[in-house]
């Protein structure tokens, strides 16, 4: 069964994830075929990433309930491990990644979502974490993602009532970054991944190391971490070519990534 499509277009890449039948809700095969569609995104030279859910209904309802409600402790556990490393996988792919979330994104849905670095949904997205009207937390990261994102009270106001909040207050509570008209969501994310793809891509990569290697690290680290990151630009033949057209040295060419 195949439940993420991979399509490829210039330097963007989309992962698709289609369980319609079930509001894209995230069970073990699909977490499993995710994170293979992640390896095989990362051989094929990506320089932005989007990820987005099939259907207009869901970007993904959640963990698969009728899948977990069997689950023992061990099982459980193993699943919330599984789930763990793909979001980890994710937040840290080498190029940014963007979420394009139209409909239902609850529970592991915004979980994934929160792994992104970028959040783009339509005015039909709706999200939230049911997991405490089920009698479980948040089991894939999903709450310390929220905080950085929302704020420790915020987050404890949506995930201790289970409440859903439509796109427009998420846009309020920087739950996600960008809102669009429900028709224009994918036009919108390929147009936002191109302009990422067009630019220099070790800087790129670069500035998404620094970004996400320093979340958490007191200052004085990160100001290193980036001064070495900037340093680790120089030298390369895009730079070098960038500088040069600018300066009118030589003609203005395409980034190869070098
Ligand atoms: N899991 C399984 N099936 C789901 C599903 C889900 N999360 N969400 C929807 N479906 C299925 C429905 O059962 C239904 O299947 P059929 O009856 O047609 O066979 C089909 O999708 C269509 O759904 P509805 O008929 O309900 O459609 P509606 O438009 O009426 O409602 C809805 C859409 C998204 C509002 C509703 O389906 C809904 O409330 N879904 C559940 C949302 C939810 O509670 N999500 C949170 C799941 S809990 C952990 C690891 C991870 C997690 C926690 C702990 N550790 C191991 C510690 C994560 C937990 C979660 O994500």
């Amino acid at each position: 069964m195949s439940y993420i499509h991979i399509t490829e277009r210039g330097y963007v890449a989309t992962l698709t994830i289609d369980r319609r039948e079930a509001m894209n809700a995230l069970n073990s095969d699909l977490l499993t075929e995710l994170s293979e569609s992640l390896d095989k995104v990362r051989c094929g030279g990506a320089r932005a990433l989007i990820i987005t859910g099939a259907g207009e209904k869901a970007f993904a309802a959640g963990a698969d309930i009728a899948e977990m409600r069997e689950f023992s402790p061990a099982q459980a556990e193993e699943y919330s491990k599984h789930g763990n490393a793909v979001m980890r996988s994710i937040e840290l792919f080498e190029v940014p990644v963007i979420a394009a979330i139209g409909g239902y994104a609850l529970g592991g849905g915004c979980e994934l979502a929160l792994s992104c670095d970028i959040r783009l949904a339509s005015e039909n997205a709706a999200f939230g974490f049911p997991e405490v009207t089920l009698g479980v937390i948040p089991g894939f990261g999903g709450l310390q993602r929220l905080t950085r994102a929302i704020g420790v009270n915020r987050a404890a106001l949506l995930a201790c009532t289970g409440d859903r909040i439509h796109a427009k207050r998420a846009l309020e509570l920087r739950l996600i970054d960008e809102l669009c008209a429900q028709g224009e969501l994918m036009e919108r994310a390929d147009a936002l991944a191109d302009r990422i793809a067009r630019n220099a891509p070790l800087a790129v990569r670069a500035i998404k190391r620094v970004l996400r290697d320093c979340e958490g690290t007191p200052y004085a680290g990160t100001i290193c971490a980036e001064a070495s990151a900037f340093g680790g630009c120089f030298g390369t033949e895009d730079q070098l070519s960038a500088m040069g057209a600018f300066l009118k040295l030589n003609e203005k060419r395409p980034f190869v990534g070098r």
